[in-house]
């Protein structure tokens, strides 16, 4: 029997309300080789067996690629354009994180997703191999976005500080390592982008750069568009790069992450919307991190044609 809809109110009530201790920075254990929290791991059974539904849109990215400024522009684009609508309620509710997993009460992504009606527009940070079978059975429409390893390391590492519930990063110089390594939640940012890279020719993927969107947000929106079977006017369009810009998504509380309670995410440490920029790991590396990275790109990324731009 379908469980009555959790509404935005009943969710948020649910993050204010948890007993202490209930979060805390949980380890990571192994999930088919992919590091994830431990109780995504431990519910994983439940993950690996959800439904898609065949008008389920799929935004998938490594963390910190720019999965919410897609989240909203496809929002935006589902809405055509009756931006009105995007502020029904916050970013994890408009568009769940599929195989987020907390202790009870929370309820996990999962649950939540499964009393969500359609269209649903479903987050996730999974690397293709461990994406439930459904989405591709079903061939939904999927849009990865990808950003280069530098700037995604830095936005990261800030991340893991402000996020409670993720491992420590510890220092810089120790995550730079990490991220090379891959023993961070959700894994090696190598194997997911190649990963996914890989499979958009198989499936229905439109495969997105960050510094594409930044360098002009306008064209990339068209090509979300496109993808998705619409076709709006120009004024439509401007005002959903308008809606969806840094500055506007940093002030927005319905994407902008300050519905969650500081106990998960501190925005004191850090703010969610951080910067927003290409090129922002040139003030974090140093000239013998830089070199390491370079030589260990080098590798990871040999025979493979995909490219990134770590500055515009
Ligand atoms: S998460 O937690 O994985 O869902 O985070 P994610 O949304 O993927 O990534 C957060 C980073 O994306 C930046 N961001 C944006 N950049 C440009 N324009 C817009 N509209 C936008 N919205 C979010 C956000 O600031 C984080 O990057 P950094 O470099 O840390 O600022």
């Amino acid at each position: 029997m379908q469980k009555p809809d959790l509404t935005p109110k009943d969710y948020a009530d649910i993050l204010n309300n948890v007993p202490e201790g209930l979060f805390y920075r949980f380890p990571l254990c192994l999930v088919n080789g992919v590091p994830l929290m431990k109780h995504i791991a431990e519910q994983w059974e439940g993950v690996e067996k959800f439904q898609a539904r065949p008008d389920d849109i799929l935004i998938a990215t490594y963390p910190k690629a720019g999965t919410t400024w897609m989240q909203e522009i496809v929002d935006s684009i589902m809405n055509n354009g009756e931006l009105e609508k995007n502020k029904r309620a916050p970013t994890h509710v408009r568009s769940p994180f599929l195989e987020i997993c907390s202790p009870p009460p929370v309820p996990s992504g999962v649950d939540i997703l499964n009393n969500t009606p359609s269209p649903r527009l479903v987050k996730t940070h999974l690397p293709f191999k461990l994406v439930p079978e459904s989405f591709w059975e079903h061939k939904c429409k999927t849009i990865y976005v990808a950003r280069n390893a530098k700037d995604n390391a830095v936005s990261y590492y800030f991340f893991d500080r402000m996020n409670k519930t993720q491992p420590d990063p510890g220092t810089w110089d120790q995550y730079v390592e990490r991220f090379l390594t891959g023993e961070i939640a959700w894994g090696s940012w190598f194997d997911h982008v190649i990963g996914w890279w890989n499979a958009k020719d198989k499936h229905d993927v439109l495969y997105m750069f960050y510094e594409d969107m930044k360098e002009d947000p306008k064209r990339e929106i068209r090509k979300v568009m496109k993808f998705l079977g619409k076709n709006f006017s120009e004024e439509v369009l401007d005002k959903i790069c308008q809606h969806t810009n840094f500055k506007a998504m940093k002030e927005n509380p319905m994407a902008n992450y300050s519905t969650v309670p500081n106990m998960l995410l501190d925005q004191n440490l850090s703010p969610f919307m951080r910067k927003g920029e290409v090129a922002d790991w040139m003030n974090y590396f140093t000239e013998s991190q830089n070199k390491m990275f370079n030589m260990e790109y080098e590798k990871r990324m040999k025979g493979t044609d995909l490219k990134f731009r770590t500055n515009i």
